[in-house]
């Protein structure tokens, strides 16, 4: 892939080189060469930054540590949010979402639903976790908020990333081995304590990005990268509070919808919304209690936002 790969130590401006992007915050990425080259932070060609973490990407050496990125690899897949006007890329060549929830603070639920629904529709699987079961006094109302999505066939791991350490690994790893999984979920849930505690030196690394990426603030401010000891990636991100999925079509939700999945080509009308209908499978499945109304209240909403989008 590259013109010319450089030798050790060998490496002079205008070289193509190829690499992966392990960090982005704004226009900076990290990029980590795949041959013997330092490190350098990249910046994309041209205005718009389309980059994500997990890109590989062709750069060329601008200064002694820095780069511009000339070209992006072809991706397996891309998962981004996305509201009217803009959309925030959160990584590319995933295979899996950890959605990370805790006891407290209070997880949205609405959150939840809709990173379920894009890993769904960019086909990756998801694995839920549920953190900080050490807070005993808010344990049953989350064990009962997430007891839908386990009857759904989500897998729901608990965990206590701060207390009971020692449990994280054997919960863990084998389901993180040679995938590349990116960790979700608003601020506070413990997304970097349970990347601090599969990657051994992912603190100092952290620490490291911070002050390069001029950032000293304890939540996480950028999207990180680790390579997993056992195989595979782990990615950390910023948490977030809005989940907007205006990119999907009313079809790719109507399928990422696993409990619709059984009643979809069942409708009176073929081309029918599941919103309000006569004769519609979905809406009768709700009527019996087949589907939750919470479920069929989120899909009403994705498709409204979908509507809504700018083009
Ligand atoms: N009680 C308890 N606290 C925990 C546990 N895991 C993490 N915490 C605490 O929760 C707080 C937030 O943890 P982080 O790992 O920074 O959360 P995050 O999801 O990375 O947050 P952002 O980077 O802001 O998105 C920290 O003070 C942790 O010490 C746990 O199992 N039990
Ligand atoms: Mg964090
Ligand atoms: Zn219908």
């Amino acid at each position: 892939m590259t013109r010319g790969a450089p030798r050790k130590g060998r490496v002079s401006a205008g070289d193509r080189l190829a690499g992966t992007v392990i960090a982005a915050h704004g226009r900076h990425y990290l990029v980590m060469p795949e041959h013997e080259a330092p490190m350098l932070q990249c910046f994309p060609r041209g205005k718009k930054s389309e980059v994500a973490v997990g890109d590989r990407v062709i750069y060329e050496q601008s200064s002694a540590d820095q780069g511009v990125i000339v070209e992006i690899g072809e991706r397996r897949n891309l998962l981004y949010r996305s509201d009217q006007f803009k959309s925030k890329l959160f990584a590319a060549n995933l295979d899996q979402l950890l959605i990370v929830l805790a006891t407290e603070p209070h997880f949205s639920e609405d959150l939840l639903g809709r990173a379920l629904i894009a890993a769904e529709a960019h086909g990756l699987e998801s694995l839920i976790v549920l953190n900080k079961i050490d807070v005993q006094s808010a344990l049953a109302l989350a064990r009962e908020r997430l007891a839908p999505y386990r009857a759904l066939g989500y897998t729901v791991i608990e965990l206590s990333a701060k207390m009971a350490p020692g449990d994280v690994h054997p919960q863990l790893d084998a389901r993180l081995k040679d995938r590349s999984t990116i960790l979700l979920g608003q601020s506070g849930m413990g997304k970097s304590t349970l990347v601090n505690l599969l990657v051994p030196d992912a603190d100092a690394a952290t620490r490291e990005i911070s002050s390069a990426l001029n950032s000293g603030r304890h939540t996480t401010t950028f999207t990180r990268l680790y390579d997993l000891p056992g195989g595979g990636s782990l990615i950390d991100s910023p948490g977030f509070q809005e989940f907007g999925l205006h990119h999907l079509t009313e079809g790719q939700l109507e399928r990422a919808f696993a409990d619709f999945r059984p009643y979809l080509g069942h409708c009176r009308f073929y081309n029918c919304h599941h919103l309000q209908e006569p004769g519609c499978a979905v809406l009768e499945a709700v009527d019996d209690g087949k589907i939750r109304p919470e479920r069929h209240a989120l899909y009403a909403q994705l498709v409204h936002e979908a509507s809504q989008i700018v083009r």
